[in-house]
């Protein structure tokens, strides 16, 4: 049953079984079946983007992971530090007090009295250690009013270390006649990672280093040169140490080199290091596995 028909198109309902297939031919086939390629070709797109960007969320967390080496640590005791996960590097200097003109002195006192008006003028004093290249100043400003704690904590600042006497009373960054903490002007920003650097310098602060100490490769029995693989390596020199032209560099070495557990490295064991290389065919003994006990 044709429905339509000019210059154009052809539209035609054709029934088969009870269903009505509807033709369309002419001039719109085209557009109509452009329209479907497009609808499958955005579809093939949209999944190819949503594929890019999960990876590339997921890099991001991978990312972060390795590049971070002391996210759980803020701020706490000192004493709760594990600095065998968290190794630090102290300097070999201390911080110095240095010398101030009385101009800048009597403005720092001035700035601090205005936000501790209750305090005794005369009791302020300061202790200046050094001003960085954007012009702040590093003080320690304290008067009759200060509380004293004797807790020792720390604040992780960057890829520093900083232990103070206590959180809150210890030395601030004075610029524009205002004090703010390392670690608050760190966190907004204000003090950048290359200040950072200087304050780091200037206070002598502690820096956390990477772990140098490598893991120790997994024991595996084949493994006789311990770099944690098998590979033909370990096939020659359980070869050597089986006819005797290399000795075994402990006894640990000698157990790991006899994959087929016979008490002896034989050219039995060389084979079988030699098949779990070549994909495990045939008997590997126990050529791969961890030893229970590392005799
Ligand atoms: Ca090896
Ligand atoms: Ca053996």
């Amino acid at each position: 049953m044709t429905i339509v028909k000019d210059g154009h198109f052809l539209l035609t309902f054709v029934v088969i079984n009870d269903i009505i297939i509807l033709k369309i031919q002419e001039k719109f086939v085209n557009i109509f079946v452009y329209k479907i390629n497009e609808v499958k070709f955005m579809k093939k797109i949209s999944v190819f983007l949503s594929v890019i960007m999960l990876l590339s969320i997921l890099s991001c967390f991978a990312v972060s992971a390795a590049e971070v080496p002391y996210p759980p640590l803020k701020t706490g005791h000192y004493g709760d530090i594990d600095t065998e996960k968290y190794p630090v590097e102290y300097p070999d200097r201390k911080r110095e007090k240095l010398v101030l003109d009385e101009l800048s002195e009597t403005q720092i006192k001035d700035d601090y009295y205005k936000i501790h008006p209750e305090c005794d003028y005369n009791s302020i004093t300061v202790d200046y250690y050094g001003t960085l290249s954007d012009g702040s100043m590093l003080v320690f400003v304290e008067s009759d009013m200060s509380l004293y704690l004797d807790a020792v904590d720390y604040m992780v600042i960057g890829k520093y270390l900083y232990v103070t006497s206590s959180i809150g009373r210890d030395i601030k960054i004075y610029s524009n006649n205002i004090f703010t903490s390392i670690i608050n002007a760190y966190q907004n920003g204000t003090l950048s990672d290359e200040l950072l650097d200087e304050t780091a310098e200037i206070l002598c602060f502690a820096r956390f280093v990477k772990s140098n100490v490598e893991p120790e490769p997994q024991v595996l029995y084949g493994d006789v040169d311990r770099n944690g693989v098998i590979t033909i390596m370990d096939a020659t020199l359980v070869q050597k140490l089986g006819i005797g032209i290399e000795e075994p560099e402990s006894e640990l070495i000698s157990v790991l080199a006899d994959v087929n557990n016979d008490g002896r490295i034989s050219i039995t064991d060389v084979t079988c290091i030699q098949k779990y290389i070549a994909g495990g065919y045939g008997d590997t003994g126990r050529t791969g596995i961890a030893p229970l006990v590392v005799g």
